[in-house]
């Protein structure tokens, strides 16, 4: 029996008008994004329809018996991804890419993290799926038009269209340079929706494939140029301070710096690091500058002095690529290089990246004992990792460039109770109760290090570097953090919280708090200099921290900067001083150059660029 017209239609209708509306609400309640006006509001409420009419508007060239069922699938398809959206927006409020997706090989190491993001009720997120499935089994049958005549048809699909021209000019007039400048996945989907922005990641995620085959030298003249003109020379003072030194790098999980020299319940949450930062040079305006790629970006940045890439892990999307990273010019330079991290040697793809890199070695996973009593959370507890790894450094062929990666401080923030040192932070919110717990923790097994890395005899020929590695609160925490640090937390806040601890160790000086604004993409040169080893003609966008004559600037991944009187986020400049918004133009030149720097160092990495470029210190 064939169903009325009236019912058909509601049928597809009803599909593209559910998920619309659904999507609406997920938009709402599950993302966090910033509206500044009733035109940005209109936007976000319509941007989804366009892309579901088309989508669903297939079913009219499909055969009539398969038309419900596709109908159903799709809703399901797409009530899939934006589910996995809105858990993955949970931790790391941001939008998936197709990078993300192919890290595979990082899945199964997640365990508690995932299941800590998954709750019972985002069964709720189904609902409409499940009353589609419903009217499918029960109510509909096979249609032949859907109850739309071939005019119709046409007139569904042209509109729909129209639609989605007119929400691309209503979001360009919004936010010009939309898709060229596309470092800020919320921007993308505040104005073209999140499914145009899954259907404009896979546009770039091809277009990156073919930039590499198509790339040749001649790209790297205007990159070349532009390095070379904003070279920074080292501070006389320190240049070759710390020759033939060896160089322990810490990385510190999740390490943000406002928990440096602050309290919970009247307790330090990092008593070791407070009187460390004393006899140290402490870099209090130092900020991360990871994308999607985390700890590996991080490595990636101060390795090479690159920016990690917008969407996906650098280490995982490029790791066949030419690089000239601190352990290859260290290499020339007679040192032994290791990265020492208690994990799966392939989280990250560390065990590939690491050759491109020049790592001499990796002691991961199987070079510790780990147990399930020396074990928390994602792996060995940090005390016994630095434990076990004194005596790999002791065996190691000096000088040596050691990289230690640290795990107990990482979300979930779990710790058994004997190894909590403060009483928690009471909130709400049990992340950041607990996040100070396990910061606290970190902090107690550098303190271990330290003195063990006395005893063996290593401590007064070592530089320590300790530096965070990214954030560990996100932006979905901003109640409690609110509660913590008595303020709002304001797009201005939320930039400045991206700073985390810079720690440098010199043996034999004492050091200073140094107030220079930088990033991570300067501890190359920093490091290399300290070294007393030349960075000039290097292809790199840091600068020496050391140096007095270095501008003060830090370009985060999404475009933000923040420079001595500026902070620019979300298309708004603020000034640094006051947190006031100032007019726009005033932050002009920077937005610029971060702009540059950005799509220099994208193209470097998209084209393979550093393989038509002779460095300067490659040969022996
Ligand atoms: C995993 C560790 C944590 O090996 O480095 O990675 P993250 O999730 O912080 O990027
Ligand atoms: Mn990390």
């Amino acid at each position: 029996m064939k169903m009325k017209g009236s019912l058909n239609i509601s049928f597809l209708t009803m599909a593209v008008f559910l998920l619309w509306i659904k999507t609406y609400m997920v938009y709402k309640t599950s993302f966090d994004i910033k509206i500044e006006n009733v035109v940005q509001e209109f936007i976000l409420f319509i941007n989804p329809l366009s892309f579901l009419m088309l989508i669903f508007g297939l079913s009219f060239w499909i055969s009539p018996r398969n038309r419900t069922s596709y109908i159903v699938a799709t809703s399901f398809i797409i009530s899939c991804i934006l589910y996995a959206n809105v858990v993955y927006y949970r931790f790391f409020n941001d939008f998936l890419t197709i990078p993300v997706l192919f890290q595979t090989s990082n899945m199964s190491d997640l365990g508690s993290s995932v299941t800590e993001l998954i709750y019972i009720t985002d069964l709720l997120y189904f609902s409409d799926c499940l009353l589609i499935f419903y009217l499918m089994k029960f109510r509909a049958r096979p249609m032949e038009n859907l109850g739309f005549s071939n005019v119709q048809q046409r007139a569904f699909i042209l509109l729909s269209l129209a639609m989605t021209f007119f929400n691309l000019g209503l979001a360009e007039s919004e936010r010009p340079q939309l898709l060229t400048r596309t470092f800020d996945r919320e921007m993308l989907v505040k104005n073209i929706g999140t499914y145009h922005y899954h259907l404009y990641d896979l546009f770039l995620q091809s277009k990156s494939s073919a930039q590499r085959a198509l790339a040749d030298g001649s790209k790297l003249a205007d990159i070349e140029n532009y390095v070379r003109a904003n070279y920074i020379p080292p501070s006389e003072e320190m240049f070759g301070i710390a020759q033939n030194k060896n160089i322990i790098l810490i990385s510190m999980e999740s390490m943000q710096n406002f928990v440096i020299g602050a309290k919970v319940n009247d307790e330090d949450i990092t008593p070791f690091l407070n009187k460390f930062i004393e006899e140290s040079f402490y870099f209090d305006q130092f900020y991360h500058q990871t994308g999607q790629g985390k700890t590996s970006d991080s490595e990636f940045i101060v390795d090479n002095s690159l920016y990690p890439l917008s969407r996906g892990a650098v280490f995982f999307t490029h790791s066949a690529n030419e690089f000239y990273a601190i352990p290859e010019v260290l290499d020339n330079h007679g040192y032994f290089t290791a990265s020492l991290h208690a994990n799966n040697k392939s989280f990250w793809n560390r065990d590939i990246m690491y050759n491109s890199l020049g790592y001499d070695r990796f002691f991961s996973y199987t070079d510790y004992e780990i147990t399930k009593e020396n074990s928390v959370g994602w792996g060995l507890k940090d005390v016994e990792f630095f434990r076990q790894s004194v005596q790999h450094l002791k065996d190691a062929p000096k000088p040596f460039y050691a990289k230690f990666i640290t795990l107990t401080n990482h979300f979930p923030f779990e710790l058994e109770e004997q190894d909590r040192l403060i009483k928690p932070f009471n909130s709400n919110d049990k992340t950041v109760n607990q996040y100070f717990l396990t910061v606290r923790y970190l902090d107690e097994s550098l303190k271990t290090f330290i003195s063990e890395l006395k005893n063996a005899g290593l401590y007064e020929n070592s530089i320590i570097i300790l530096y965070g590695d990214h954030y560990g609160i996100s932006e979905n925490h901003n109640k409690a953090m609110k509660e913590f640090l008595s303020e709002d937390i304001t797009p201005f806040v939320s930039t400045q919280l991206q700073r985390v601890p810079l720690i440098v160790h010199i043996p034999g000086m004492k050091g200073e708090t140094i107030s220079s604004i930088g990033g991570q993409i300067d501890l190359k040169p920093t490091i290399l200099h300290l070294l007393g080893i030349e960075t000039k003609g290097d292809m790199q966008f840091g600068s020496d921290l050391f140096s007095q004559e270095r501008m003060d600037i830090a370009v985060l991944r999404n475009g933000s900067f923040i420079t001595k009187d500026y902070l620019f986020t979300r298309n708004t400049c603020y000034s640094n001083e006051t947190g006031e918004q100032v007019e726009k133009v005033l932050c002009e030149p920077y937005i610029e150059k971060a702009k540059i720097e950005l799509e220099y160092s994208d193209q470097i990495i998209y084209g393979d660029l550093l393989r038509f470029y002779g460095q300067p210190l490659r040969t022996k």
